[in-house]
């Protein structure tokens, strides 16, 4: 597989410049598996992205949790994709659940902010999942299918789209999506790929797993053949439970 392991650090809404440089000090210390092997990004709060960026060493890169689909104008309170890129920024984090749910983030208005921090040279990780409702009414395939074909025309680049199958039952919850449920997953989101894009879009494109992903149960989820990493929430605030996980990279 030509697919480069991916593991992504979602902080959230935690942490301050004390606890984010600790953090930052431990991992610039730690012994990673070689970047041929695996790519490392952490996402601190905005407000941190430059504490961050300055403190980083060669191994890790700096995602913010957000962007707007703007580069500026009246639009108080919002950050741009050029201002993410400004502060030596490659990454950001789009489509959360958090942001669809808790901010009425719609499909329309991530699609277009996908386009814009692509077309300003970012990278993305894109966040996709069924709610439990969804899984128990056997619709979960739908609803996947659904949220890609939704900015299926908005990526410009798919070498620099990451997708992260979010299952919304497991963020947060200790209740941790099953490999094979994992898998299934996966395989279903490159199927989709491989229809609606391109073989070699769905042979390329890394598919990582989030949802109380922990430094035990990261083990068996490694191992899935189409898991190609992680994007961790709380696991990543723990710098010995991030470089344990990121042992587990194929
Ligand atoms: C899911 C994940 C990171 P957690 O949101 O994006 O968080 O691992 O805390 O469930």
């Amino acid at each position: 597989i030509t697919r480069k392991f991916f593991i992504g650090g979602n902080h959230k809404l935690h942490g301050n410049k004390e606890s984010l440089t600790t953090l930052i000090k431990s991992l610039n210390n730690a012994t990673f598996p070689s970047e041929d092997i695996v790519e490392l990004v952490i996402s601190p709060p905005i407000i941190y992205l430059e504490t961050a960026q300055s403190l980083i060493g060669p191994r890790i890169q700096v995602a913010a949790q957000n962007c707007y689909s703007e580069s500026k104008g009246a639009f108080t309170g919002e950050i741009s994709a050029e201002m993410v890129k400004d502060l030596g920024c490659q990454w950001v984090i789009l489509g959360h659940s958090e942001r669809r749910r808790v901010f009425g983030e719609s499909s329309a208005v991530i699609a277009k902010k996908i386009e814009h921090a692509m077309q300003v040279g970012l990278s993305v990780i894109f966040c996709i999942g069924e709610l439990l409702v969804d899984r128990e009414a056997n619709k979960t395939e739908s609803i996947l299918a659904e949220q890609l074909s939704d900015i299926v025309k908005s990526v410009p680049d798919w070498r620099r789209l990451v997708i992260a199958y979010e299952p919304v039952w497991a963020i947060g919850t200790g209740v941790v999506a099953t490999p094979k449920q994992t898998q299934d997953a996966h395989q279903f989101i490159r199927k989709w790929l491989a229809t609606n894009v391109s073989e070699q879009v769905a042979k390329e494109t890394r598919i990582i797993y989030g949802g109380s992903v922990n430094a035990t149960n990261c083990v068996d989820l490694s191992k899935e053949t189409d898991v190609d990493g992680f994007l961790l929430g709380f696991a990543a605030l723990v710098a010995d439970d991030f470089t344990t996980i990121v042992s587990y990279a194929k």
